[in-house]
């Protein structure tokens, strides 16, 4: 067999360096400057007029209601202007379908912002599975039924989905790329504005740091190149909008983000840190490898606060948003409480 030489080993650059040091200090928030900058040179997606126009249509339908935005999955970043290849990540969108069910059953009307053909609320119990849709059929005197050893569960389900439909509790708007996720994301946040307290933002998306700027974007199919050349990209930074949101976008919405790490030990610091910046209410820690297991909630001036499955939980296959949201709820209670004494 052919012995294939050893890779050479080669000095790390800086900038090499400074993408995996996690000691390294993140990107500062965004400036209104920065602001401007993206949302100028970053054109807003075709359809978001429309999609805007059944945004308020919904928040109209609901002005008593507390309504939450859910945003989930992942963003892609397109490597050409007419998408062939693209950077994505790894969100299937479960913990952001779970939870907006949790927060239907809590009363709330769901606005679910959700990277297109990932995990919805509801369906999700049955797609993306290992196994196909069909395989929960069978024949029955020459029609398709659901089998009898899902019937009870689906039935539930569907009953869910249903009441959520007719009561008009339910809105989904895809996205694919950051660019697309960013402008809706914004377009959403000064239409819920109106909405005051009552509006929580529950950001569960997975976002990109980097991509690719309109003017540095090759138009077409990069093409592979003669002598085996290497592909090199070059990404900026993603400005995080956070602290935009949370003071201008939606200044009297309660807001909580997400942190995922893979390394436990700078999980809560991180967490703290996006809090300390940003100043918002609460950022929901998060590692990849135990994300299904365990949260753990990190609130200003408070001890930060695990939340884990035991053992029997384990065994009987609940999911920690069933425990989580209702904390949520009532952290949004106290929210709109406090908000109507000040
Ligand atoms: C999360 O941490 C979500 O819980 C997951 C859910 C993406 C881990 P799945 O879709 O995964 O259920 O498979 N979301 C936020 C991730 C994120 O990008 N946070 C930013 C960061 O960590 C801050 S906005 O820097």
């Amino acid at each position: 067999m052919a012995q294939h030489p050893p890779a050479p080993t080669r000095r790390l650059s800086t900038n090499e360096r400074e993408t995996i040091d996690r000691t390294v200090e993140p990107l500062p928030p965004a400036l209104e400057l920065d602001e401007h900058n993206y949302f100028d040179n970053n054109d807003p997606p075709d359809y978001l007029e429309s999609m805007m126009s059944d945004v308020n249509d919904f928040i109209e339908k609901h002005p008593q209601d507390r309504i939450v935005l859910v945003t989930s999955g992942g963003t892609t970043v397109p490597l050409e202007n007419q998408t062939v290849r693209f950077i994505d990540n790894f969100s299937a969108g479960t913990r952001g379908a779970t939870s907006a069910e949790y927060f239907l059953e809590l009363g709330y009307a769901v606005i679910f912002l959700h990277r297109q053909f990932s995990l919805l609320p509801y369906s999700r119990h049955y797609s993306h599975s290992t196994h196909c849709f069909l395989d929960f059929m069978e024949e029955k005197d020459g029609k398709v039924v659901v089998g009898s050893k899902y019937q009870s569960e689906m039935l539930s389900v569907l009953r869910k989905y249903k009441d959520a439909k007719e009561a008009g509790l339910l809105l989904l708007l895809p996205f694919t790329t950051i660019n697309q996720y960013l402008h809706t994301l914004r377009s959403l946040s000064l239409a819920l504005q109106p909405v005051g307290p009552r509006a929580l933002f529950y950001l569960a998306a997975a976002v990109s740091d980097f991509f690719i700027p309109p003017s540095r974007i090759p138009e077409h199919k990069i093409q592979s190149m003669a002598g085996g050349k290497k592909l090199i990209m070059d990404l900026d930074p993603v400005p995080k909008f956070l602290n935009r949101l949370v003071d201008k976008w939606a200044p009297s919405a309660m807001i909580i983000s997400f942190k995922l790490e893979t390394d436990r030990s700078i999980l809560i610091f991180k967490a703290r840190q996006a809090l300390d910046r940003y100043s918002h209410q609460l950022v929901i820690g998060n590692l990849l490898q135990t994300r299904k297991q365990e949260v753990v909630f990190v609130l200003p001036n408070q001890a930060e606060n695990w939340i884990k499955l035991n053992d029997q939980q384990t065994i009987d296959d609940i999911e920690i948003e069933s425990i989580f949201i209702p904390q949520i709820v009532n952290l949004h209670s106290e929210w709109i409480d406090n908000s109507a004494s000040t």
